[in-house]
This record gives C-alpha cells, sequence and structure tokens, in this order.
C-alpha cells in the first residue's frame, strides 16, 4: 500500500485506502474487517450485512443479518394437534399453521439451548418450556424426566415474535413448547450462535507447505480435501502441532465444529486436545477426543457454566500417527461477550430500552423492559419514518413535512404549506402563509 503515502496521490490515495476499508469485502462477506460471512438465500447482502431485496436467509440461517445458525431446521418438529411443521421451518413469518395447542422438537444429537424465537399471530400470553436430555450420564436423570427451564425470560417486543430464554446449560435433544392455545405459529428458530471464529486471527505452530495457511482454518470453506487450499497442515517434526485462534472481541461459547481433512490420514486428528482460554489465560473449556474411530466432523458442546473466553487452541497428539495436525476447518459457536449496553457482533450497538439502566440481549438487541420510546421491533431500532413512540406505534402527523416527527415526542420538524404548531394540525391564521406559517 505505498500509493497510500505518496504526496502526489495523497488526497485521491486517501480515498483509494478508505474505500478498500468500507467496499473492498468479496462478495459474499461483509463487516469491519470482511469477517461476517452473508448468509442470505442469493449470498449477497448490502454492506450493512442486509440482505438485498426480497431476499431471505438461507435455510438454517436466522436473525439479525442472518448470522445465527437455526437448529430447528436440523430437527423434527411436531406439532400438537399434527399439522404442517414445515411452515414453522420455511423461513417465511407470513407462512402460518392454525390452533396448534403445542410442539415438539427433537434432534438425533446433543445440543445446549440458549434461545428460540417463535413468531405467532397473537399477541400477550406465556409459555411453558421444557427440555429432555440425552444419555448424559447423570444417574439422577430418569430417561423420560424433563428439564424446566431455568430463569426463563420472555423478549416481546410489541408486535407477534416472542424470543423466549433459558439458562439450561445442559446438554439437550427435545424441547416441548406449550402455550395458553390454540395459536397460530408461523416461525421457529432455535439460536444455535454464530461462528465467532470466522475470520479471526489465527496462528499454526509450523506449516508443511505455502498451501498451509492458519487462516484456512477459520475461511468459512469446510472443503475437506488439502489440495484445495482451504486447509491447514504442520511440518513434519512438529513437538507439539497445534492452532491458536485469537477472538477480536471476546465471546461465550456453546458448541465447537472440527471439520477433519477427508482425503487423507484423517487418524491423525484422533485424540485431539481441544482448550479455550478467558482473558486472564486460565483455560475454560478442556476437552481431549476419545471416540475410538476418527471423525469426519467433530462437534464438541461445551460443558455448564460456561466463561468469557477469548482464545481456543487445537492441539493435535497421538504419536502412533504421526504428529501432525491437519483440519480444513474450526467452528466455535456463540456469541460475543459485550460491556453493560452495548450489543451486537462487535458491540457496535447501544442498546435502546425502555429502562435506561437495563442491558439488553446481546444476540438481539431486544430488552425486557421493551424498546425506548422511538425504537421498536427486533433489536429495538429506530422508528421508521412517519411513526414515533413506544413501540413506534404514533403516526407523525399530516402536517409535518415529509411526514418527519421526533421519535420520541412526535413533534414536526418543520410544517407543510399552511400549517403550524409543535405538531402541525393547526392552520394559519388570517394573513399568514408558507411553511410553519412564517410569512405575511
Ligand atoms: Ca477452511
Amino acid at each position: 500500500m505505498a500509493e497510500c503515502v505518496r504526496p502526489v496521490y495523497f488526497v485521491m490515495s486517501l480515498c483509494f485506502c478508505f474505500c478498500q476499508v468500507s467496499t473492498a469485502c468479496q462478495e459474499g462477506w461483509f463487516g469491519s474487517s470482511c469477517q461476517y460471512k452473508c448468509h442470505c438465500a442469493t449470498d449477497r447482502c448490502h454492506i450493512n450485512g442486509s440482505c438485498l431485496e426480497n431476499d431471505k436467509c438461507q435455510t438454517g440461517w436466522f436473525g439479525a443479518n442472518c448470522q445465527f445458525q437455526d437448529l430447528a431446521v436440523n430437527g423434527s418438529v411436531l406439532l400438537v394437534p399434527q399439522g404442517r411443521s414445515d411452515l414453522l421451518q420455511d423461513g417465511d413469518d407470513d407462512t402460518c399453521h392454525h390452533n396448534v395447542n403445542a410442539l415438539l422438537l427433537t434432534w438425533k444429537r446433543n445440543y445446549v439451548f440458549s434461545w428460540l424465537r417463535i413468531k405467532m399471530n397473537e399477541t400477550g400470553f406465556d409459555f411453558g418450556v421444557m427440555f429432555k436430555p440425552l444419555n448424559t450420564g447423570d444417574t439422577t436423570l430418569k430417561n423420560n424426566d424433563y428439564i424446566t427451564c431455568l430463569n426463563q425470560k420472555i423478549y416481546h417486543n410489541g408486535n407477534q415474535i416472542y424470543y423466549v430464554h433459558c439458562n439450561t446449560s445442559e446438554s439437550i435433544h427435545e424441547i416441548f413448547l406449550v402455550w395458553q392455545g390454540p395459536r397460530t405459529v408461523c416461525s421457529l428458530n432455535v439460536n444455535a450462535g454464530r461462528n465467532v471464529a470466522l475470520k479471526q486471527v489465527a496462528e499454526l505452530s509450523s506449516k508443511l507447505d505455502e498451501k498451509s495457511v492458519a487462516g484456512n482454518a477459520v475461511d468459512g470453506n469446510t472443503e475437506g480435501s488439502y489440495h484445495s487450499g482451504s486447509c491447514v497442515h504442520t511440518k513434519e517434526g512438529d513437538p507439539k502441532p497445534s492452532l491458536l485462534v485469537k477472538f477480536a472481541v471476546p465471546a461465550i461459547v456453546d458448541r465447537i465444529v472440527i471439520y477433519n481433512r477427508v482425503d487423507c490420514c484423517q487418524d491423525r486428528l484422533k485424540g485431539f486436545h481441544l482448550q479455550t482460554w478467558t482473558v486472564a489465560g486460565t483455560a475454560d473449556i478442556d476437552y481431549t477426543d476419545s471416540i475410538p474411530y476418527a471423525q469426519n466432523i467433530y462437534n464438541v458442546v461445551a460443558p455448564k457454566n460456561r466463561k468469557v473466553i477469548t482464545q481456543i487452541s487445537l492441539t493435535s497428539q497421538d504419536k502412533k500417527n504421526g504428529l501432525f495436525l491437519s483440519i480444513c476447518e474450526l467452528q466455535v459457536y456463540g456469541d460475543t461477550f459485550c460491556p453493560p449496553k452495548l450489543f451486537g457482533a462487535e458491540c457496535q450497538f447501544h442498546c435502546n430500552c425502555a429502562d435506561v439502566n437495563e442491558s439488553c440481549d446481546v444476540s438481539t438487541g431486544l430488552c425486557l423492559s421493551g424498546c425506548a420510546r422511538g425504537f421498536s421491533g427486533e433489536g429495538c431500532v429506530s422508528c421508521q419514518q412517519g411513526f414515533y413512540g413506544t413501540n413506534c406505534s404514533r403516526e407523525c402527523s399530516s402536517g409535518c413535512s415529509n411526514h418527519q416527527c421526533h421519535v420520541d415526542t412526535g413533534k414536526c420538524f418543520t410544517c407543510l404549506s399552511g400549517y403550524q404548531g409543535d405538531f402541525c394540525n393547526q392552520t394559519c391564521s388570517i394573513g399568514s402563509f408558507g411553511e410553519n406559517c412564517r410569512h405575511f
């Protein structure tokens, strides 16, 4: 980037450098350092990550900028009484099934539950949520025992979308959701987190060749052949072959997914050691693989009482198969941990809660106290033009110029010709005319 400092080209280059920072993401990527993958159905999104007009999220993704993996599509949904559960899993909030009393979502594998999103056609009722653990090895639990939702919190943003949170950090394989019904249900999404490892700083203890760039392990490409150029491979003789990924923003992690290479030598990963590290440098998750056969994909579910972490390390330690670390992708699902009253993937947004002392949910920006006046919807975002007040439910006066008013008070900025007053709802007095009746 030597051009950026040459005085002759300074002005042009300044723009060039700036433009590179703000717009140079490859198609299909966005974010301040192009670290987020676009998961809109067309694989394309705006510079801020939102989908193009009339586009929706790819199957399996939902939430702000389609960045949250959706577990509902991996499971089978049973409605009570039976009905078209596919209408809840098509990513469309407008296709609904009527007269539903309860639903059951089951997976073949265990997951950690954090929160779910459900769109109904009615408002103002409560939920009952229960979970079933699978083969936890906990002998105090019988096979049919359900676990209740701990510290249940329901975020309800004024429209018909509910977010149900539980502090249930057990691994579960079934969710039973019941409400005062029957109700019309339109969408169900179960959060499996964002991949917080994507495009983060990665370090490899050694590399086999030039192709083995450490960043390949977190480049968003799970292609399993080493020769595809998206894997990492340490060098022969490395006494402790390992990969370290450092997160730009601290995170709380639910689940880690490792993509083994598929073209050769899968046994080398057997017995791997995975650790996550807090900012103080202490280990949190400490997991050693004990599966007897090498896997294409490894899923590691985080244990209870997770800490805030900033790094993750993966070490190969199977001497029988030669000491090498070769994997093609490391995904770390969870979400960022933000300072109070901030939210978003980079903690870049301020909460807009009705209670100014509340810290909103870090993933959605939603508040238990509701959105502050002038803000509404998922994320408590500023009102659309023409609306103001609590949940943006009040319309600006028809006398406001451009139909624009203060999002909190509803006062117009300027009046249409012929009107006056804070709300531009008084006609001009005799002898005056024009904008705000300023002319005589
Ligand atoms: Ca990769």
